[in-house]
């Protein structure tokens, strides 16, 4: 039976058995990869992202899906800011929290709560687990924006590093 509404801080998936260790591919000369997992039945995205120490994604959106995060190794730092209107002129991303997840913690994200980025302020490689439904961003891209101007572009795909356990060239 369900007796909490509060968010989820661990999901039904434990990560020490290892078994994502096949999909983690690393590279230290990008902020993170990629590598997709499982597509659900066309209903889903399973990624396993691999984040180099020091480094991490850019300021962007979910292309009007759900995302699930969960830590399987190491930390993540989450900053969230407020989606900019459309029409608002050039002004600097307000910022609205920042929190560091770590190994086992699950964060939700959407477009209704914001953008984010995610950086890894560790030394070595973390590696996280994300569901994205429905697959909006692997069909459609996102965008990124420009903290200082609130400017975006928009990345038609957002590649994959490896799918199922394979390299992509
Ligand atoms: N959303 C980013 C991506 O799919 C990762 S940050 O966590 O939502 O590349
Ligand atoms: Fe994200």
């Amino acid at each position: 039976m369900l007796t909490s509404t509060s968010p989820p801080t661990d999901g039904d998936y434990d990560g020490t058995d290892g078994r994502w260790a096949r999909y983690a591919f690393g590279d230290g000369s990008r902020g993170y990869t990629r590598n997709l997992v499982d597509e659900g039945n066309g209903k889903s995205n399973l990624l396993v992202l691999v984040w180099s120490p020091g480094k991490g994604s850019p300021i962007h959106d979910h292309g009007n899906a759900h995302c699930l995060m969960k830590i399987l190794k190491g930390n993540l730092t989450e900053t969230r800011y407020e989606f900019p209107q459309h029409g608002s002129g050039e002004q600097p991303l307000r910022k609205i929290s920042q929190k560091t997840y770590k190994e086992n913690q699950v964060a939700y994200m959407a477009d209704e709560l914001g953008l984010h980025k995610v950086i890894n302020e560790g030394s070595d490689f973390a590696v996280s687990l994300h569901l994205y439904t429905p697959p909006n961003v692997a069909k459609g891209g996102c965008n990124i924006f420009d903290e200082k101007t609130g400017r975006r572009s928009h990345v038609p795909s957002c590649n994959y590093y490896s799918a199922y356990g394979q390299l992509l060239k």
